[in-house]
């Protein structure tokens, strides 16, 4: 990997793009369905409303189809494996039945001279009851038996003490994420270090909500863990290959539900080592956007926004500090250009309608600056 490495395509959802469409320009990063091959539309099918298009240029490798069927990461690989076992008994009764019945109407047909007369008429038959009753409770057994020991695997799985632990708060609709071991707070894109077979980096993920109950679900790296308001649930992720892969909230929570999307970054430890460093320091004050800066400690935006080491303390929104860092705006609702966050601030239901950031009712010199001021926010 390293320099060399090839650009791929960025991602937003399917469903967002055509939203987001509707109302406003993606100038930039327009879908272009015909890139796209059958058989990769075909896996968005099969993946059920996880996949996604493709577009734009990125310099990580996209994991474009959330595909629970291509794991890359340990928990997600047990999933898969049960999912097949489940698959694979729902083959065998499929053949079975099937050919019994086609066996049936093929042989007990209606032939010349049928006309006027009865078949036999058979009541009842122990032995066959007997055995459609005891064989299906047999295999829902099984999968019972074998369902309950992968999930006792995945969850009482032992973590290396030095995982790296980070804090997700879903909110109605976007994720709030902090590293507490690095005083890091961001949103909406997760980064986390790779593993590999035999070094493992796991993430130990605790999963909070603010108030919903949301679902994390990211396809290929784990199945899905609520979040629910008053409780903490536990999961944890270590995935077998860098790059950006897709999730998204998995429990309905409102009316930006299908805007609640996830990324998560996995980078080699030393990307994230400087990932993580480039997080913490301090900020830089960038005399060139005072205006915009003014403006923004002196409206609302400090209420609901934090921005490290001023006096934006908010915590209603997701944390700026860092917002240029991101490559999406309000949860994969949009990408993060001057454009679109041009539009976010002038009016944020034009992105994402009826999301929680009011329409600040800023005139277009006032948008102007607090932009600009954004934009300083790397
Ligand atoms: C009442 C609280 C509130 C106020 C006031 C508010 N915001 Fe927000 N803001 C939010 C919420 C909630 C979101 C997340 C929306 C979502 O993704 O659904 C958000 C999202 C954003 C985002 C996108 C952040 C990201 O990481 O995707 C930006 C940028 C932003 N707000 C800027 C502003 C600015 C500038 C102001 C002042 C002019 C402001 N906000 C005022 C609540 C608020
Ligand atoms: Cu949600």
């Amino acid at each position: 990997m390293g320099a060399a490495r090839r650009r791929k395509p960025k991602i937003l959802r399917r469903e967002g793009i055509r939203a987001a469409r509707a109302t406003f320009p993606l100038t930039q990063n327009h879908v272009n369905p015909a890139r796209i091959s059958k058989l990769k539309r075909l896996g968005l099918v099969v993946a059920g409303g996880t996949g996604s298009w493709a577009f734009g240029a990125d310099s990580a490798q996209v994991h474009s189809i959330a595909n629970i069927f291509k794991p890359l990461s340990a928990p997600a690989e047990a999933v898969y494996e049960i999912s097949l076992l489940a698959l694979l008994v729902c083959a065998g009764i499929f053949l079975v039945v099937g050919s019994l019945l086609a066996y049936a109407v093929v042989k007990f047909r209606s032939r010349p001279g049928d006309e006027g007369t009865e078949p036999p008429q058979i009541y009842g038959s122990n032995q066959l009851e007997m055995a459609w009753t005891a064989i299906p409770i047999l295999i829902v057994f099984v999968l019972v038996l074998v369902t309950a020991r992968t999930t006792a695997d995945v969850q009482n799985h032992p973590l290396p003490e030095d995982s790296l632990k980070v804090r997700v708060v879903g909110h109605q609709w976007w994720w709030e994420i902090h590293y507490p071991d690095h005083g890091v707070i961001t949103a909406n894109e997760l980064h986390i270090p790779v593993s590999s077979r035999d070094q493992r980096r796991p993430t130990a993920l605790r999963l909070e909500s603010a108030d919903v109950i949301h679902s994390f679900w990211v396809p290929q790296l784990a199945g899905k863990t609520d979040l629910i308001p008053n409780r903490a649930n536990d999961m944890w992720v270590e995935p077998y290959q860098t790059g950006t892969f897709l999730g998204n909230c998995a429990e309905y929570c409102g009316t930006q539900h299908a805007k609640m999307l996830l990324r998560v970054v996995v980078e080699t430890p030393e990307e994230f080592a400087r990932w993580i460093a480039s997080q913490k320091a301090p900020v830089v004050q960038d005399s060139s956007a005072q205006a915009g800066r003014d403006l923004f400690f002196n409206t609302s935006c400090v209420n609901c926004h934090r921005i490290s080491g001023t006096a934006a303390e908010g915590v209603f929104g997701p944390d700026l500090t860092r917002l240029m860092s991101r490559s999406t705006l309000a949860a994969g609702a949009a990408s993060n250009t001057p454009e679109n966050l041009r539009l976010w601030v002038q009016n944020p239901h034009t992105i994402k309608p009826g999301c929680l950031m009011p329409d600040m009712q800023l005139n277009p010199a006032e948008v102007e600056k607090i932009v600009a001021y954004l934009l300083t926010l790397k």
